[in-house]
């Protein structure tokens, strides 16, 4: 089978969409940091409806670790497939806009010249969110982080976001070109300014100076960026490839529902997003938080309790009555009085969520959401736990959440086999469930200690941890069905 690429482009069925535009006319306007599937089913594909209209914003992506997504793309002169599933069959569409992936690794001085050049004028990143080496808790830089401590000793060979951002900003001022804007589309708390208040500390540690001139003169506009995307499985290649009559190395699959609403700050300019479906808004704030606490936040204890129940994705998960009222529940009881959009609004929001968890064209493995719990959990639950506290009212399904997440770092599954906790802290997390046994109330303190997840307010709270504590011990004696069903 051939490979999808410029050459055969024009091999592709008419039943599946291509670029209308002219690729070779397409210029880079934007760097990509950290290519994956969620940019490519979510970012790129905006870009790619603007480029028809403006050429000028064509993306060269980067890679801060792997060579896998260069590796497949390379050959296809950076086009792949997407395969967007939904309840009446797929749709397929060839995505045109990333115009070469650079590894870091490999081509560091290339990235940063282009990151650097007149052209660029937009640096965006999906650098998951333990890729700014910050203390989840706080939203600062963790200035012992080893790679912000690497990046700092030799800052002109950076590794790390971060350092990534401030060498090329500090080329960009030291040739008089305008610093390009920072648009993270990573799911942190109040993003743009978290990003900002990171990469200014770590351009300040640099040099005083080039941290007052972050601060004060790059723009980091905040921003919501909402499309479930798994990871592709070779049952999905083989899929593309047979539509396609091409063999797609890394074709990406998503749903229907997208969004992304974008705080409207580009000194040096931005695609036409708006005209294609785009929310260009003054504020992102009480979007996000909705998105961070009831589709975030019910993702991750789903992905917990529905591990440890023995489900292998998100949508056999909640097609068991209980977990689907789990989620409804801790949707409705406990983070919409948090949020501060109008309750219709937020009801339609939590149904379409539910909607879309149920997307059974979609494999969303519980195992991938369970990743890097303890730089999602601040955010998506224990911003939520600490409005209830302060209501007064009760938090049940957040402290099940909480408790499922400990459940699931302990390591070992409800048949005692052993789970791949993935997770910065996985050593840590390991440690605290050899010191504490099987003991619900010293495995709770234990993980509640853990100051960058929660802070030093939270474990002193005795409701918090007596509910934490109590959920756990269901988990370990009746397991999560029971668990969640008890509720
Ligand atoms: C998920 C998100 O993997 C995860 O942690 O919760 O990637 C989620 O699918 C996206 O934020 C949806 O927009």
């Amino acid at each position: 089978m051939q490979r999808l690429s410029n050459a055969t482009l024009d091999q592709v069925p008419a039943s599946v969409a291509r670029p209308r535009y002219d690729r070779a006319a397409v210029r880079p306007g934007i760097v990509h940091l950290g290519v994956g599937a969620f940019q490519r089913a979510h970012q790129a594909v905006y870009v790619d409806d603007c480029l028809a209209g403006d050429p000028t914003w064509g993306i060269v992506g980067a890679s801060l670790r792997r060579p896998d997504t260069r590796d497949a793309l390379a050959p296809q002169d950076g086009l792949y497939t997407l395969a967007v599933k939904g309840g009446q069959g797929t749709d397929h569409r060839v995505v045109g806009s990333i115009l070469d992936v650079l590894v870091l690794g490999e081509d560091r001085e290339r990235l940063l010249g282009q990151m650097a050049d007149p052209g660029t004028r937009i640096v965006t990143l999906t650098v998951t969110e333990k890729g700014y080496c910050h203390d989840p808790a706080t939203g600062e830089l963790a200035e012992d982080h080893p790679d912000i401590r690497a990046d700092l000793a030799a800052p002109e060979a950076p590794s790390s976001a971060p350092g990534l951002l401030v060498e090329a900003l500090r080329r960009r001022r030291a040739g008089g070109i305008p610093p390009f804007t920072v648009l993270t589309c990573d799911n942190l708390p109040a993003n743009g300014p978290t990003v900002r208040r990171i990469v200014a500390r770590f351009a300040h540690l640099r040099d005083p100076g080039l941290g007052r001139f972050v601060a004060g003169e790059v723009a980091f506009p905040a921003t919501m960026v909402d499309r479930i995307v798994p990871a592709t499985t070779e049952a999905d290649r083989a899929e593309v490839d047979a539509a396609l009559g091409l063999a797609d190395a890394w074709p990406v699959v998503t749903e229907p529902f997208s969004q992304w609403v974008v705080e409207d700050r580009f000194p040096l300019g931005r695609p036409p997003l708006e005209s294609v479906g785009a929310e260009m808004v003054g504020a992102v704030e009480p979007y996000e938080r909705m998105k961070l606490r009831l589709l975030n936040g019910s993702h991750s204890p789903l992905a917990y309790l529905g591990y440890l129940a023995g489900f292998e994705t998100i949508a056999e998960t909640v097609a068991v009555p209980a977990f689907r009222r789990f989620a409804h529940g801790l949707m409705t009881d406990e983070a919409i009085p948090t949020l501060r959009l109008p309750e219709a609004d937020l009801l339609a929001y939590r149904d379409r969520l539910l909607e879309r968890f149920a997307n059974p064209g979609l494999r969303h493995r519980t195992w991938q959401i369970a990743m890097d719990g303890s730089q999602k959990l601040p955010q998506r639950l224990l911003g939520t736990v600490r409005d209830r506290i302060e209501a007064g009212a009760p938090f049940p399904h957040l402290a099940l959440g909480v408790a499922a997440w400990m459940r699931y770092a302990m390591g070992k599954d409800e048949k005692d086999r052993p789970i791949d906790v993935r997770d910065p802290l996985a050593e840590r997390l390991r440690a605290v469930a050899d010191g504490a046994g099987r003991d619900p109330a010293r495995l709770a303190a234990g993980y509640l200690s853990i100051n960058e997840i929660f802070g030093p307010d939270l474990p002193r709270h005795e409701g918090f941890k007596a509910a934490v504590a109590g959920h756990l011990g269901t988990l370990l004696e009746r397991g999560a069905k029971a668990a969640v069903e008890a509720l």
